[in-house]
Parts: C-alpha cells; structure tokens; sequence
C-alpha cells in the first residue's frame, strides 16, 4: 500500500447500515486500516437489502464499505468477544452505531474499553445525544431530518404538496458520518498529546441541526421581526411564529429559483437555479435582454424587486423557454451569474468532468467484476485516494485472526465454534 496520512491507524468498524460506514469509509480511503467486524452469515444488513444481482453484495453496501477489510465475529459468543477484546488491545478506534444500548449490553461499555486499552478511541452515532429524553430510540435517516429540523423547513408551504419534506440528500446518515470523521480525527490528534483515548459521540440530530443553522437564524430573525423578507411568503402572505417552508427560495441573501428551460414538458429535470445577486444586476439585465430593468426605480434595488420577485423569475423563465438548461447556464455563465443546470443522477453518472477528477470511480469486485461509486469529494495535492473494492463477508477474517496472533489450529477452532 502506498504512503497515506492515515496509514498506521488501525480501526474496528463496528458499524452498519450508512451513518457509521460513512465514516470509516472515508478514514479508510485516506490510509487508515479499517476491520469491518460482521456478524457471521449475514454481516451488515445492506449486503442484502436492494440488491440489483441475486446473492451478490448489494450496492447499498458496496458504496459505502470500499478500502475495508471483513472480520466476521460473533461478539455475543465467549470466543468472539475474546477476538474482539485482543482487538481492541491492538487498535486506535472503535466506532460503532448500535442502537442506544448495544454495545454495553455486548459486555463493551466505555468503561470496560477503557480498561482494556485507555489509548483507544470510541467513537459513536446515536440518533440523540446522551441524556435527550429521546435518546433511547432508534433512528434512521429520514427520523434525524424531521428531528433535526430539515423537514420543518422544506418544501411547499400552501397548496397540495404542502408539508414537511425529507431531502434526498442523507443529511442523517452520511452527514453524521462525516462529523464523526471530524471527531476522530480531532481526538487522534488529542491523543498525541495527552496519551489517552477519549469518546466521541455524534447524534444525528445534533448533525442535521448543524447544517440548519440557518434556518435557526431565520426563527431568531422571524421573532424579532414577525417576517422573513427572503422568503417567498413576504410581502403578500402572513408569517406565522415559525420559520415557514420556502420551496425552493435563495435562503440567504440572494433571492433563487428553480426555473423551467425548454423541454420541461417532458423531460423532469428541465431545470436550471438562477441566483439573483443583488450587486450582479445589471448582468442579469444584460443577460436576459432586459437593459431597461437597470435603471427602472422598480428594479434597481434589492427592496425594490423583493415584491415582485416571483413576477422577474417569471420574465426569466419566458427567456428560457428556448433554450435547455445546457445552453442557458453556457450564455449565463458570461455574465458571472451564479447558476446551475438542475442535474440528474444519470447526468452525474456520465459526467467526464466528475470521472476526471475522481468524484466517480469505477472500482473491481470480486463478485460484480466491478462497480460504479462515489470517490473521495475532499482533493489533496498530495495525496490521491484510490478507491478499492468492499471485501466480501469474512473475507479478511482468517488473515486478521492471524495478525492478532492466532495459530492455524486456534483459527479452525474458531470457524467450528461458528464464532467466526
Ligand atoms: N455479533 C453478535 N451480535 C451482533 C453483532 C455481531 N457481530 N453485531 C451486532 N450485533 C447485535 C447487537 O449486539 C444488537 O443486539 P441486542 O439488541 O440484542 O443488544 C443487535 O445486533 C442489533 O443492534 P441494533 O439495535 O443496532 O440493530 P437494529 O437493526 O435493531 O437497529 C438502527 C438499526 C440503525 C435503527 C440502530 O442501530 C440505531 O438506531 N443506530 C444508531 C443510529 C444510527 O446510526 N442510525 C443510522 C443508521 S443508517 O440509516
């Protein structure tokens, strides 16, 4: 294996389904060994669940599991946790992402972790932090988003589709994840300097509400002021004491819109979002053949459009009407106008810039030959992930029981128990 900032940092992966093996997957591309410890038989439940080839490792798994290698384990029997215990003697980092309770209940609490290896690193997602008085349940991605705020604030606040809305986007799942990479990191780091381990908790919760900071900012505005001139409620409707659902509006400063291109008819992602920059105007003017808006006293100023600001997103649209989304963000992009073609995932898929730069990479696999994935989003100029297959159930466990000091007799021992 070639040289990586992680290499060296040994990590057991007791994580499932997508917040934890997020993560680990992301420790993993940058160097770190993860062992993924799987109960035998069945392993991570996505091995199985949405499969697109009958007996084979579902996508579902093997996009969010590649550069791991596979232990299988019985922790719950007197050998397995006897593996395990030798492991954690031997490693930095255990994340794991039970439900609330698991992992004591396996005779793993952070005491007795502590007490095997007072170096090591517990790392955990919960759907609520200790101490919530919802931290007993169990969560999943679309759970996190209305308890964390997302869905409150998304989609259409009048009409038939009115209503909270989950985002596709796994702010619960994934973006946990990611904040829990930030806090391994940060507590490795810690460790340097102070030699000891230390637990680091992220509940999904805490993590959509991290990324909906803004819509904090929007209540606090909307109590002092009783509207939110952003929103595409202002100034016709009435606000109510809550952050309304703004469709698809800007959310900052800039006012946005998803706006039809030709062919929307259809094609369903027609689309493109154009921002209305408040010191870019007269661009926009220029743009979309408008030259007059430059200096009409109805135009010229952000307060001065804000009221008709769904009527100048409907002139823009009338400008569209001729050209898909391709050919207007090409005239757009000229006049610095912040835009983008609404993309599909099948547009993504195909994209040659995103395979370029490894944002998608095909990867080998024992037993699909091979598959598409997301690569590493995060560039270094001094380091290039090189994304690998996701191992197949067990398939490391011979060679991990043999690193940790297990004969070959001792190993055999271990399958006929069905601890392995
Ligand atoms: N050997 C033996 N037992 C094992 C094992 C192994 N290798 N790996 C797991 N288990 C056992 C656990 O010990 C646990 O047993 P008990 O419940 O008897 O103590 C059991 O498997 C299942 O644990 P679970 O509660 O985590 O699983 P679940 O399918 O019921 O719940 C989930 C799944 C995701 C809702 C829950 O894990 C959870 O809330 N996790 C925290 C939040 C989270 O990460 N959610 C996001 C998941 S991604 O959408």
């Amino acid at each position: 294996m070639s040289n990586k900032p992680l290499n060296g940092i040994k990590i057991i992966d007791f994580t499932h389904v997508q917040a934890g093996p997020a993560c680990t997957q992301m420790l993993a591309w940058f160097g770190a060994d993860v062992i993924k410890v799987e109960r035998p038989g069945a392993g991570d439940v996505t091995r199985s669940q949405l499969r697109d080839i009958p007996d084979v490792d579902a996508l579902y798994f093997t996009m969010l599991n590649s550069n791991k290698r596979s232990l299988s384990l019985d922790t719950k029997k007197p050998e397995g946790k006897a593996i395990l215990e030798k492991l954690i003697k031997e490693s930095d980092v255990l994340v794991e992402n039970f439900g609330p309770g698991a992992l004591d209940r396996m005779g793993f609490s952070w005491e007795r972790i502590q007490e095997l290896n007072p170096k090591m690193i517990l790392a955990s997602v919960k759907g609520f932090s200790d101490g919530h008085h919802y931290e007993d349940l169990k969560v999943y991605e679309n759970v996190a988003q209305c308890a964390g705020g997302a869905a409150s604030t998304t989609g259409w606040w009048k009409g038939e589709q009115s209503g909270p809305m989950i985002s596709a986007a796994a702010l619960g799942d994934s973006n946990t994840g990611m904040h829990l990479a930030i806090g391994i990191l940060t507590a490795y780091i810690g460790r340097q300097q102070t030699g000891k381990g230390q637990k680091v908790a992220v509940a999904m919760q805490d993590a959509v509400l991290n990324l909906c900071r803004v819509k904090m900012r929007d209540q606090l505005r909307l109590e002092k002021l009783g509207y939110l001139e952003e929103y595409p409620q202002y100034p016709h409707e009435t606000f109510s004491d809550v952050v309304p659902r703004g469709g698809n509006a800007g959310g900052g400063g800039q006012p946005g819109w998803i706006l039809k291109c030709k062919g929307w008819e259809t094609d369903s992602n027609a689309y493109i979002y154009f921002t209305v920059q408040g010191h870019a105007w007269a661009p926009i003017c220029d743009a979309i053949g408008k030259p007059e808006w430059k200096t009409d006293p109805l135009y010229m100023t952000p307060k001065a459009r804000q009221p008709h600001i769904m009527d100048i997103f409907g002139t823009i649209e009338a400008w569209l009407k001729d050209k898909t989304k391709f050919e207007a963000v090409d005239i757009l992009r000229k006049f610095d106008i912040p835009c983008a073609p609404v993309l599909s995932m099948k547009e993504l898929l195909n994209d040659p810039s995103l395979r370029a730069s490894g944002s998608i990479v095909d990867v080998p696999h024992k037993e699909r030959g091979s598959y598409v994935t997301v690569g590493s989003p995060i560039k270094f100029s001094d380091l290039k992930p090189e994304i690998t297959g996701s191992p197949l159930l067990g398939e490391h466990t011979d060679e991990v029981l043999a690193e940790l000091g297990y004969n070959k007799d001792e190993i055999a021992a271990m399958h006929a128990a069905n601890a392995v």
